[in-house]
């Protein structure tokens, strides 16, 4: 066997390798680029303390109407990794011009505790708070707590994300468990659920939008409508 035929068998083994070895390394830094692109990660929400522990068993509740109260933590909820609380200290307005208790930014001023002065309370029948998130952001969760410092379903429960202030056009339902339409913005399909330190995570679903809207109307506890804190986990729209 020659130099040569020797070179070139060595090459014709070799060949196959190294295009597979090109094509994996080209596989990988295309899914390196894919991965940061579309890393996932835990959201990663601080919840506030627990008021009270266990899962009410006195209170009947239609089950097809009421989420059971689940007594083991909510699952960590999987977004694109560096999503923030765009809502974090925005500007909050409400269909209540003059709340009953405490004012409008509490909505929005980080403190979700369960304590008398960390929410606001609005008036009976159906009320909403709006937050302008100032751009239009593409959101992954919107995270509610109204009140927990006791076993409570709230009703009419519709959250809803726009780019119009006054949600008469392009607007996009995150959530609605109005399910007789007693608030008229159409049936809901969402479950009631109970009241907990660990608000209500809603999926957006990567939705977009400048404004959201979080509509109720009181709950089993009380006919008047209190909204301790609203997170919106999202990033700046392109
Ligand atoms: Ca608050």
């Amino acid at each position: 066997m020659t130099v040569k035929t020797m070179i070139m068998n060595l090459w014709t083994v070799m060949t196959p390798h190294r295009s597979l070895g090109l094509s994996l390394g080209f596989l990988l830094a295309a899914g390196t680029a894919l991965g940061a692109d579309g890393e996932m990660a835990p959201l990663p929400l601080k919840l506030p303390i627990p008021a009270f522990m266990g899962t009410p068993t006195d209170i009947p509740m239609d089950p097809n109407l009421v989420e059971k109260p689940s007594d083991k933590p909510r699952p960590p909820f999987m977004a694109p990794k560096g999503v923030q609380n765009v809502a974090a200290k925005k500007k909050v307005i409400s269909s209540d011009k003059s709340p009953i208790t405490g004012s409008l930014e509490l909505v929005t001023d980080g403190d979700k505790e369960s304590n008398d002065n960390s929410f606001v309370e609005l008036h009976r029948k159906t009320q909403w708070v709006q937050i302008d998130l100032e751009k239009k952001h593409k959101l992954y969760a919107i995270v509610l707590w109204h009140a927990h410092n006791t076993f409570q379903v709230y009703h009419d429960v519709v959250v809803q994300v726009s780019d119009d202030p006054d949600f008469t056009q392009g607007v996009k339902t995150v959530y609605n468990n109005d399910q007789d339409n007693s608030s008229g913005l159409g049936i809901g399909t969402d479950k009631e659920y109970f009241e907990n330190y660990e608000g209500r995570l809603m999926d957006a679903k990567g939705v977009e939008g400048r404004y959201i809207r979080c509509y109720s109307k009181g709950s089993t506890y009380s006919a008047l409508n209190r909204y301790t804190e609203i997170e919106a986990w999202g990033i700046p729209a392109e």
